[in-house]
């Protein structure tokens, strides 16, 4: 993706995940933003965006980040959010374990008080070891943690997988976490 693409995408993920006030725009209660909107709203901070972009982007985000709807009215960010947005995605059942990549200066207070979601909606998971070492590695030297993701689920607590992939969950309590 070029360095344009890609500063545009970032703008898309504040935007549909945190900030959309910042243009004024509005996400219905699943989280989706009209396309149109979003294009004319756009300009008032000089972010130029056409439809066309738009969907280079999400064909070209590696890592999926958002959705377009069946309509191509309609645009959401897969996960991430930190404002509140019900992507009513359904539960599943997690593998045994899952994955969280995390930074090694954050392991102490992890092991005080567990995973839990910070600024976003949830803590994120994944199933790759591979994607939790770059997902740590954003913070600082990256240590990944196993999470035993299956007894969780035994005792009742509920995972969702995002339309991109990610494993998702609200917390994750101390006594299901591995350090390494
Ligand atoms: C840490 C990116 C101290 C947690 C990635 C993480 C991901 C604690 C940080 C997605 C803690 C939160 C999300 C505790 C958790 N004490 N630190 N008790 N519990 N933490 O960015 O999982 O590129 O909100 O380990 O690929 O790093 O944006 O979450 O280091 O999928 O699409 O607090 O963001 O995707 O950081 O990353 P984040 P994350 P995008």
């Amino acid at each position: 993706m070029s360095k344009q693409l890609e500063s545009k995408s970032k703008f898309l993920s504040l935007v549909l995940r945190h900030k959309p006030e910042e243009i004024g725009l509005t996400l219905d209660a699943e989280g989706w933003a009209s396309v149109e909107e979003l294009i004319q709203l756009s300009t008032t901070k000089n972010i130029s965006l056409t439809k066309e972009i738009i969907q280079e982007i999400v064909a070209t985000s590696e890592k999926k980040r958002f959705s377009i709807d069946a309509s191509g009215e309609k645009i959401r960010a897969n996960q991430g959010h930190s404002i509140a947005v019900d992507l009513k995605l359904t539960r599943l059942a997690p593998p045994a374990t899952l994955f969280h990549g995390t930074a090694t200066r954050f392991i102490p207070s992890i092991q005080a008080s567990g995973l839990i979601p910070g600024s976003r909606q949830h803590v994120h998971l994944s199933a790759a070891v591979t994607t939790a070492v770059e997902v740590g590695a954003r913070y600082g030297k990256p240590a990944v943690l196993k999470v035993r993701a299956s007894d969780m689920h035994k005792d009742g607590y509920e995972f969702y997988q995002s339309e991109n992939g990610v494993w998702l969950t609200r917390a994750v309590p101390p006594p299901y976490l591995e350090f390494p």
